[in-house]
């Protein structure tokens, strides 16, 4: 793209060109790495269409109406409607953040899910939580407790310190480096595992990609 001065670039976005410009912006739902049954055993094909086609893509799609919103807003100087815009804004873009990492996350067997960490983050987690078992049983015990729905994550901090969180709804981790997460809202496992959030959370550790997330920890200390 050319450069443009940031008086000329306003000016190009409330021209003529704007819904273009708008258009370019858009959030897009990613393509899912594999196919939606490919995930079988641990998650169904059904769950795993569902969650993507239609969830997943309904986050996009309400933040991209909220930003456009927001931005109308802005263009307005209406802070009123922009702060009143920002729960919708959180919600749809943290989910549509969060879902981008956990498909990525995860892999089917035959391409690398599940197994163990090798490399930095082997050794990171080896030094923080002693085992690979320690963190899966720390992360997994955290998933499984998040009342209501919501998610638990490994993340990173920039000196490469690995921590275990959660957090409630869609809140996205933005204080450190998510690394891999796990989706306990009900639509993720509730048609395969009914209540039984701790048989899908057990299960889940089959289909981790670690290489994805051995990824994102060497980008996290990068940062
Ligand atoms: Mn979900």
């Amino acid at each position: 793209m050319f450069a443009l001065r940031p008086a000329a670039r306003r000016a190009l976005t409330f021209s003529a060109a704007r819904s273009f410009t708008n258009a370019s912006k858009s959030f897009v739902l990613p393509d899912l790495p594999y196919d939606y049954g490919a995930l079988e055993p641990v998650i169904s094909g059904e769950i795993m269409k569902l969650h993507h086609s239609a969830h997943h893509k309904a986050y996009v799609n309400n933040l991209n109406i909220a930003v456009e919103q927001y931005k109308d807003a802005e263009a307005k100087n209406d802070i009123a409607k922009m702060i009143s815009l920002e729960p919708a804004i959180r919600f749809n873009g943290g989910g549509h953040v969060n879902h981008s990492i956990f498909w990525t996350n995860l892999a089917p067997k035959n391409q690398g899910g599940g197994g163990n960490p090798e490399g930095d983050l082997l050794k990171a987690i080896e030094g923080q939580f002693g085992s690979v078992d320690t963190v899966k049983t720390q992360l997994s015990t955290l998933a499984t407790g998040v009342q209501g729905s919501g998610w638990g994550w490994l993340a990173s901090d920039k000196q490469g310190k690995l921590q275990v969180v959660w957090r409630q709804n869609q809140d996205p981790v933005v204080d450190l480096t998510p690394l891999l997460g796990i989706d306990v809202w009900e639509h993720a496992y509730y048609l395969q595992y009914k209540n039984v959030r701790a048989d899908y959370v057990k299960a889940i550790w089959e289909v981790v990609n670690w290489k994805n997330v051995a990824e994102r920890y060497s980008a996290a200390k990068k940062q």
